[in-house]
């Protein structure tokens, strides 16, 4: 958890739009700096790896149960698998351990991965966790997962949960012409924080909210991929592959 962060944050309640996005000369006294590239999961990895390898910081991530070491034609590279039940009795999840990196406190982060559900039944129920940091149940997360359920089928979704607020989470949601199609291959998800401006991304495709003095994202909890918890019923259903974690924290 970035302690530090919080508490510097806290203070920039009521600032001005600019103060929390750190790029522009206002923001000389903010603690963000420029917005880089802080973790990135190739998911690289072979059949029956157990570690997920961050290539820019090493912050690993245990893989459990996910298939790994997939390839395809329509993929550059090897990526994961994930899943309940059929072919993942135990469930599947990638978890990476907290680290104050991964907390992007007041500052502008975002999140990129791929994505590929061809595999999913559009009768899903639910919706479905990419990936994440933290969990809605306490304030200072943020989510991507897209929605299975009927009329929704196919949208992507990024919630942002700044803690102090008293507001709860902010849900950005992907136009209706904008969604994860069952029968597309792979396609690109973004969520990101530029100030005040939300974002949620299906390939080149953005969909903004501005939500002033949302507080600070940071938690104790570990990033995951595929699943919220193991087994849970909201498992993605599908392929995932290079996650990569931007910020200016
Ligand atoms: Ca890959």
């Amino acid at each position: 958890m970035r302690f530090g962060h919080l508490c510097v944050a806290a203070l920039l309640v009521g600032a001005p739009l600019a103060a929390a996005g750190g790029g522009s000369a206002g923001a000389a006294a903010a603690p963000c700096g420029v917005l880089g590239l802080r973790a990135h999961w190739p998911m690289d990895e072979p059949p029956n790896a157990g570690t997920m390898h961050d290539v820019v910081g090493g912050r690993d991530g245990a893989v459990r149960y996910a298939i790994t070491g997939l390839t395809s034609p329509a993929r550059p590279g090897p990526f994961y698998r994930f899943g309940r039940g059929g072919a993942f009795p135990r469930g599947s999840q990638v978890t990476v351990a907290d680290s104050d990196v991964l907390d992007p406190g007041g500052c502008d982060f975002r999140v990129e991965i791929w994505v590929n559900w061809d595999r999913a039944a559009a009768q899903g129920h639910t919706t479905y966790n990419v990936t994440q940091k933290g969990l809605s149940s306490s304030p200072g997360d943020w989510k991507l997962e897209v929605d299975g359920r009927p009329g929704t089928f196919g949208r992507v979704m990024c919630t942002f949960d700044g803690a102090n607020d008293g507001r709860g989470a902010v849900q950005i949601e992907s136009a209706s012409g904008s969604r994860v199609d069952n029968t597309g291959g792979w396609t690109h998800l973004g969520c990101e924080r530029r100030g005040n401006d939300f974002v949620v991304s299906v390939g080149s495709s953005e969909a903004h909210r501005t939500v002033s003095n949302i507080g600070p994202i940071a938690n104790s909890q570990p990033l995951t991929v595929g699943a919220k918890a193991l087994n849970d019923s909201d498992t993605f259903p599908g392929d995932i592959d290079d996650l990569q974690y931007f910020s200016a924290s």
